[in-house]
This record gives structure tokens, C-alpha cells and sequence, in this order.
């Protein structure tokens, strides 16, 4: 298991003309045949004359060198490339592999999904086809032709533009497609199969018609409405905000149920996991309404971001991945709620991306090594990396900003860049000096702010002190400081914003120092500060401020997000103090001027239903866990529930009001609107239901709830409460639930979950029951992911029962998947990375199970690298 590092980065030695693929498609034997032109690099300083190709899990059939079969002593083949001396500057190889699609169960590579062949080449898929230089920084003109059955694979799908088919005898016949923009081989991609399109068309600003086509199983026909509205918003903002259009004839994109991530963004030819495509109002929620808005726009604004410039190498990922994150969080936010958008996304970044940041797994936005680059497909580089971007945004403001990616774009279409290109021409366009904020890609870890205000009143003056430090992470002791833009609003008495800043009330401070202070003159009375509004940077923030103080910016904050940032603050405070009670054995009281706090949000009126649903929640506890000293799952999971069941019960006349209030379900529609009064009923629902013992009248409301509903929404809120009380109706509304979508797969992963996240005793018992349930594989991510990942990573409490069961279950899992799909067995780690957060007992289970993974024969790289990383 080898260590790749960013320093040891040289140009490629041969770079690659073109390439003519044709693959003879057949299940288990596909025959693969590459003619490639390549030319020594003339940048390429190491002339060694070897062209190296990686290549592995095929069969190597035969090379040929500008026509001529090479002997076996010509060339050296291993289990990872093939080395020959070509002895030419310029020449074609010709390479013939043998794959076997159907047994390929890493779905990387070519494989088969339901019958169907599709392609995952990021980062290293290629390499599984044939023997190429699967690097990023090889760009190649592709022409792809496909010859297969027509009976079994009436379409036939490259990238680019098709340019001829037809019929070869004996029922097969074939397609070509070129792709006239260069392109790295991680973009390539095929897919055959049966399957019917949902056409549609877009004409971009410069009057281009394109046609848009999306590509399902049959049964999925009528599924794909809303993606395809999806990829039309998001075509028509990439013009209006960025004056980005689409460069080829057609865009397609392609549902497949086993996909080891959401969706992928092959040139032209975008391949998705169905989970992130197909969606009814009766089989689909909100939430995956919005989520596959956001994905399939992410997909499309890599076609700019990522496809039309590249990266350099995997260690720049971010290049390609955080911005393009930034770009989805930004359409997210224009399309639906933008204060709804951004405490989504912090919330991920505060439940994810710290708790990534503070384990061992910790790495800078722009890794210096790995041992597998499918391990660094993280929240860091996507979500961290994002937060970088929109830093840069708010230190350059909009305008300059779109001058810096103006720029980008003039200097390096068609090119593979690193993350310094990119601030470069941020900071060109913009003259800004961004040579100290350039440390967000290259030191890990979450940066801690500590603040103390003072107002001077007989000088009217606010003083801010902020003082900035770093933990140490893996390989990174000592940390230089960040460059870090800080919003900040006072409000006065009566929530009134004081500030005349840049916009509204708010000022962003820069924090350059590791102690500065920030003076305000003509502060004439003493202010309640509203720190780091809209989250202006990934970082934790020390602030002492009291109940009061909260409360009052929960109830006037101008700032939204800092209003919902007051409720989970005061939240947290009052559950950790529950907990600390029920560690001391004492008996926990609930602090009354909490209870006023969130009754007086209660009666308030609405502006924003969401938002107001947001304040309500209480912190995950995975995010709890967090700030605990050594996390105690018991008491932190009482300690949670006793808070939500008090509420329920002190406030049961206003949950149940705004239940009422927001009841009416007309037709159903998926405006920001609807959505955020649906999710209020639902917290509302969640709160009444709460209530311990459980009432008999709100159980009736919430079956009647579930039985009537008319969309999943509504139907998951209520089954997601019943799923938490032991019972008979329990079992016969799961059963109602199970028969009702036995042949949905994507509505059975809810089922799934549902069931894997219940905190009832027997909960490891029953997931390992469904297990053997025949609607559950482990070839199937989603299915994974449903059950075991629902499992052990979002149910805190039982995960970690102190038996260590769940550890046990866990690590039998990841041996399991080892073999079959390396890629999600690394995945299904995480939960056990962070060990040494809890007490010595659990610390022990763990460990234990660590080394069991460790001494596993045939150990991927994938797993070894973070098991081992996660015991030193
Ligand atoms: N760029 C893609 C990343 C990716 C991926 C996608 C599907 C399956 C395996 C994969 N490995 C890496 C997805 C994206 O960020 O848009
Ligand atoms: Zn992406």
C-alpha cells in the first residue's frame, strides 16, 4: 500500500493525440481494443523513454506497436501497468483487453447494473478498461464505438456526439460517438442497455438548441419530471450568473441503481444513481426533491467547473469539487430559501466536517498524500473546500469574484490546474492579496476563534478582541494563522441593526493576526454582538454569551442565520447541562427561561416556516457528541430525549396549534413555501409524539396522518415516529409500509433507515434480521448505505452500546464488503476513526475491531489506509 505525494508531481513523459475505443459488449467477456496516438511531452523533463500504462483487473490480450503484434518479451505486464520502450517520439498503440462486467462489484470500471453496462472512471476507473496513463492531466480527443445486442442493449451511449450506428448480423449492432473537446479518461463514459429517454430541449443565449435526454429503466419513465426542470434552472442560471453556456448537441444523463456515490459528470454523458434522479410526490420527500435539484446541477456546472478545466492532479480535487459545491449551494439558495440553504449546509459542515477535521483522518483542502484517492472524497475537500471558495467570495464581493473566474476561465479552458491557478486569478482580477489565505488549502484542521467584546461608554466604543489558534492534526504540529473574514452585526436594545456596513448592518473584519482587535466609535449603548453572521467561515468560535443574550438574538436577530445559530446555541447549552446532571446522578430540571424562549418562537408569527422548523430541532447528537470532553452515548442520548419530552409536554397546546395551523394539504407542490410549512407540522408532529407516556390521541393523529397521506413527506414524518415506539401498530404499520413499496427500491431505503436509526433496545437485533430480507443486498450502495450506514452512523446511542456489539456488527460488515466493494467498506469506517473520543471500555471494543479489519489477508488499500490511520 504505497503513499502517493503532491511534492512528487512530475508531466506526464507521453501525452495522448487521440484515442479509438471499441468495446464488443458481452456479460462476462467484453473485449476491449484501444488505438492510441501518443507523442512525447515536450514539457517532460524525464526522458526515460518508458511509457508506463496503468491497468489492472483485465486481461491483456495483445499490444501493438504502430501495427506490430509485440512478443511477451517486448513489454512487461504486472498487476497494476504495462511498460514498454516504443522507441518513437510519436506512434500508435494498439491495446486489446479482456473485462468481465458482471463480476465487477467495486462498480468501478465497466460494470453491469440490472442488466444495463455503465461506466465509473473518477478517479481511477479507466485504468480497469484498458492500460492507459489514467491521470488527470492527459487530455485526449475519444471516439468511442460500441458494438452490442440489440435485443439486450437497444441504446448505446458515449460521450459527444453520435456520428454513426447500424446493424452487424447476428442481432448485434453498433454505435460511434465522438467527443470533440479533449478530456481526461476519468470523464470517459458508456452506457448500454434497455432503456427508454424523456426528451426535452434548451436554447442556450447564443440561440444553440440542445437536446436534453434522460435515460431510465422503463418502469422509471414517468419519474423524471423534476430532474429534468432541475437541469433546465440550472442551465439557464449558469448563463445568468456566470455567462457559462452548454458546449455540445446533447446532454444526457443516465439512472442506475448500484452507483458507489450520487451522480458523476462524465462529458455530456452524466451518469446518476437513481436515488438522485427518480422522484414522485408520492414516492419521493422534500428533501429528496431538493437534493436531486442540487445534484443534478452540480453534475451540470462541472461541465465548466472541472471538465472544461481539469485538475492537475487528485491532490488539487478541490479545485474541481469545492467550488463546484459553492456553485450548487449558490443555484440552491437563488431557487428555494437562502437562510434554509446555508444552515443546511453549515450543519453538515458542524456535524461532518469537524468532527473529520479533529480525527485521524484529518487533511488540509488540498491533501499532501494518500495511499487511495477514493479515501479523500471528503467532507473536507467537497464542503471545507466549498466554504474556501465562498471566503473568497465575500472577501472580493461579487463583482470582483466574477472577474477572477472571467479570468480563470480565459487562461485555462482546456487545461488540468492547480488550486494556486485558481486563487491566482482570483487575486489578479481582483487585486486582492491572497498569499496568506492560500493557508485553507494547505493547513488542516478547524481553526478556534476566541471573542471578547467591551463597550467603552464613556468613549461610545465597542472594542472586539479576537483571538485565533488551530489544533494540531496528523503531520501538522504547529499551525501559521488564516487569513479570515469575520461578519459581524450589533444590534442595539431593540434588535436594530447599528452598523452601517458593506451589507446591511453587517461588517466583515479580516483576522489576519493570531490577536487583533477591531474598534467601533459612535456606539452609543451597549450592544448584543451577532458573531460570524451567515457562518462567513469554517471555524469554531469561543464566545461567552449568556441565555439572555441568546434569546434575544433568537427573537431579533436581522441576520437569519444567526437567529437559527442562537436556537441550537441555547439548545446545546440546555441539553449538555441535562446531560452533565444525569452524570452527576442528579435529577435533571429543564431551565424555564428556555422553555420562554421557545414558546415566545412558538407564538411569534412565521415569517419563514422553515426556518422556524430549523430552530426547533436540537442538535444531532453526533454533533453533541462533539463537545463532549469523552463522549458518554447514554446519558447524552437521555439527556436529548428528556429536553424534547419535557418540551413536548410543557408546550403541547402551541405544538399542537401549529400542527393544526399548518395541516392543510391541498394540492401538493414543492415550493419553498409548501415545503416549509409541511416541515413545521412535521417538528411539530415529532414534538407531540415526544411525549412520554405517549398520548393516545396524538398516536391516532399521527397513524391517521400516515394512512392518509398523499405524499412520502407527510408519510415518512409520521412512520418516523411511530418507528420509535415499541408495539404492535408499529409492526403492522412497517408491515403496511413494506408491502405497500415492496418494488420501489429507493422508498425501501427509507424503510431501511427508519427502522436502523430507532432507538428501541432490539434495534441491532432487527437490522441484522433485515439483512436476510430479500429487498436488502450488499452489492447495492444504497442498500448499504439504508441500513448498515443508517445504522452506525445515525444512531449515536445504540451504535455504541457498551456491549460492543455494534462494533462487532459493524467490522463483520466492512470485511464482507472488503471483497466486494472496496470503495464503501472504507466508507463504512468512519464511525470507528473517532475511537478515541470515548471512555476506555468502548476505546477498547474498538480498537479490538480495528485490528481485526487490519489483519484481514487481501485487505484493500482502501480500508488499510484508514484503519491504519486511525489506530496510530
Ligand atoms: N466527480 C464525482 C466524484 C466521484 C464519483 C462519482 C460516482 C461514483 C464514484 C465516484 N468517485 C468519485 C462526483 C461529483 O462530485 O460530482
Ligand atoms: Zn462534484
Amino acid at each position: 500500500h504505497a503513499t502517493r505525494r503532491r511534492e512528487d508531481y512530475r508531466v506526464p513523459e507521453y501525452l495522448v493525440e487521440e484515442i479509438r475505443l471499441t468495446f464488443q459488449l458481452y456479460a462476462e467477456s467484453t473485449v476491449v481494443t484501444a488505438d492510441t496516438v501518443y507523442a512525447v511531452n515536450q514539457q517532460s523533463t524525464d526522458c526515460t523513454g518508458r511509457l508506463q500504462l496503468s491497468g489492472e483487473n483485465m486481461e491483456l490480450v495483445e499490444v501493438r506497436l504502430d501495427g506490430r503484434r509485440l512478443e511477451a518479451d517486448e513489454f512487461e505486464v504486472s498487476a497494476m501497468d504495462l511498460i514498454l520502450v516504443p522507441g518513437k517520439d510519436r506512434f500508435e498503440l494498439q491495446v486489446v483487453t479482456r473485462i468481465d462486467p458482471v463480476a465487477n462489484t467495486a462498480l468501478e470500471g465497466l460494470y453491469c447494473s440490472n442488466g444495463n453496462y455503465c461506466t465509473q472512471c473518477e478517479p481511477e476507473g479507466f485504468r480497469r478498461i484498458t492500460y492507459f496513463p489514467d491521470r488527470p492531466d492527459v487530455l485526449a480527443r475519444f471516439t468511442t464505438r460500441i458494438e452490442g445486442d440489440r435485443q439486450t442493449c437497444p441504446v448505446l451511449l458515449s460521450n459527444g456526439n453520435l456520428i454513426e450506428s447500424g446493424e452487424l448480423g447476428n442481432g448485434r449492432h453498433y454505435a460511434v460517438w465522438q467527443d470533440p473537446f479533449p478530456k481526461p479518461c476519468y470523464l470517459f463514459a458508456l452506457v448500454a442497455g434497455r432503456l427508454v429517454a424523456i426528451d426535452d430541449t434548451f436554447t442556450t443565449r447564443s440561440g444553440r438548441d440542445i437536446a436534453l435526454r434522460i435515460f431510465v429503466e422503463a418502469r422509471n419513465r414517468d419519474l423524471c419530471d423534476h430532474a429534468m426542470r432541475s437541469l433546465k434552472k440550472a442551465m439557464q442560471w449558469d448563463e445568468d450568473v456566470y455567462g457559462l453556456e452548454y458546449d455540445l448537441d446533447v446532454f444526457m444523463i443516465v439512472a442506475v441503481d448500484d452507483f458507489n456515490m450520487g451522480a458523476m459528470e462524465n462529458k455530456g454523458l452524466n451518469i446518476f444513481n437513481s436515488r438522485c434522479v427518480l422522484a414522485s410526490p408520492q414516492s419521493a420527500t422534500d428533501q429528496d426533491f431538493l437534493g436531486i435539484e442540487g445534484v443534478v446541477a452540480h453534475e451540470y456546472f462541472h461541465n465548466w467547473t472541472g471538465n472544461r478545466v481539469t485538475c492537475r492532479d487528485w491532490f488539487q480535487l478541490s479545485l474541481k469539487e469545492g467550488l463546484t459545491v459553492f456553485r450548487d449551494q449558490e443555484f440552491s439558495s437563488d431557487m428555494n430559501s437562502r437562510a434554509v440553504q446555508r444552515i443546511d449546509d453549515v450543519q453538515l459542515i458542524r456535524n461532518f466536517q469537524f468532527r473529520e477535521d479533529s480525527g485521524p483522518m484529518a487533511h488540509p483542502v488540498r491533501p499532501d498524500a494518500y495511499v487511495e484517492i477514493n479515501n479523500f472524497y471528503t467532507v473536507t475537500v467537497y464542503n471545507k473546500g466549498a466554504e474556501v471558495i465562498r471566503m473568497m467570495h465575500t472577501l472580493l464581493g461579487a463583482a470582483d469574484f466574477r472577474k477572477g473566474m472571467d479570468l480563470y476561465f480565459a487562461r485555462h479552458d482546456g487545461q488540468a490546474v492547480t488550486c494556486d491557478d485558481f486563487v491566482a486569478a482570483m487575486a489578479d482580477a481582483s487585486g486582492v492579496d491572497l498569499g496568506q489565505f492560500k493557508r485553507w488549502y494547505s493547513q488542516a484542521g478547524t481553526p478556534v476563534v476566541k471573542v471578547s467584546g467591551q463597550w467603552l461608554a464613556e468613549k461610545r466604543r465597542y472594542v472586539l478582541r479576537l483571538r485565533q489558534s488551530c489544533p494540531a492534526t496528523p503531520g501538522q504540529d504547529g499551525k501559521e494563522p488564516f487569513h479570515i473574514p469575520i461578519a459581524v452585526g450589533l444590534l442595539d436594545s431593540r434588535g436594530r441593526d447599528m452598523l452601517n456596513g458593506d451589507r446591511d448592518g453587517t461588517r466583515v473584519l479580516e483576522l489576519r493576526e493570531r490577536e487583533q482587535s477591531f474598534s467601533f466609535p459612535d456606539i452609543g449603548e451597549k450592544p448584543v454582538l451577532s458573531f460570524l453572521r451567515g457562518f462567513s467561515a469554517p471555524v469554531k468560535v469561543e464566545l461567552d454569551q449568556s441565555r439572555e443574550e441568546l434569546a434575544f438574538l433568537l427573537a431579533h436577530d436581522t441576520d437569519l442565520f444567526n437567529r437559527w445559530y442562537a436556537a441550537s446555541k441555547l439548545s446545546e447549552i440546555v441539553v449538555m447541562e441535562t446531560v452533565a446532571r444525569l452524570q452527576a446522578n442528579a435529577q435533571p430540571v429543564l431551565d424555564s427561561d428556555f422553555v420562554a424562549a421557545v414558546r415566545a418562537n412558538l407564538q411569534r408569527p412565521a415569517s419563514d416556516k422553515a426556518l422556524l422548523a430549523l430552530a426547533l430541532q436540537l442538535p444531532a447528537e453526533t454533533y453533541l457528541a462533539q463537545q463532549m470532553d469523552t463522549v458518554d452515548p447514554v446519558n447524552l442520548h437521555r439527556g436529548r430525549e428528556f429536553v424534547r419530552s419535557q418540551l413536548s409536554s410543557l408546550l403541547a397546546d402551541e405544538f399542537r396549534r401549529i400542527y393544526d395551523d399548518n395541516n392543510e394539504e391541498g394540492e401538493y407542490r414543492i415550493t419553498p413555501e409548501a415545503m416549509g410549512r409541511r416541515s413545521l407540522k412535521n417538528v411539530a408532529l415529532a414534538y407531540l409524539m415526544a411525549r412520554v407516556p405517549t398520548d393516545e390521541e396524538i398516536y391516532a393523529l399521527c397513524c391517521g396522518q400516515y394512512a392518509e397521506a398523499g405524499n412520502m413527506t407527510d408519510a415518512i414524518a409520521a412512520l418516523s415516529c411511530v418507528t420509535r415506539i415499541e408495539g404492535r401498530r408499529r409492526q403492522e404499520i412497517l408491515h403496511h409500509f413494506y408491502t405497500r413499496w415492496q418494488a420501489d427500491p429507493l422508498v425501501l431505503d427509507k424503510w431501511f433507515t427508519l427502522q436502523a436509526v430507532s432507538p428501541l433496545a432490539d434495534t441491532l437485533a432487527e437490522v441484522t434480521r433485515l439483512l436476510a430480507n430479500p429487498s436488502f443486498s450488499m452489492k447495492n450502495p444504497n442498500k448499504v448505505r439504508a441500513l448498515i450506514g443508517a445504522f452506525c452512523s445515525g444512531n449515536h446511542y445504540r451504535f455504541h452500546d457498551v456491549s460492543g456489539a455494534g462494533y462487532a456488527f459493524l467490522t463483520d460488515r466492512i470485511i464482507e464488503l472488503n471483497a466486494t466493494n472496496p470503495q464503501i467498506a472504507a466508507r463504512m469506517l468512519s464511525p470507528l476513526t473517532v475511537w478515541k473520543r470515548y471512555d476506555p471500555v468502548r476505546q477498547d471494543l474498538i480498537r479490538r475491531q480495528l485490528e481485526r479489519i487490519l489483519a484481514v489477508d487481501n485487505l484493500s488499500g482502501d480500508v488499510y489506509e484508514i484503519a491504519r490511520k486511525s489506530l496510530q
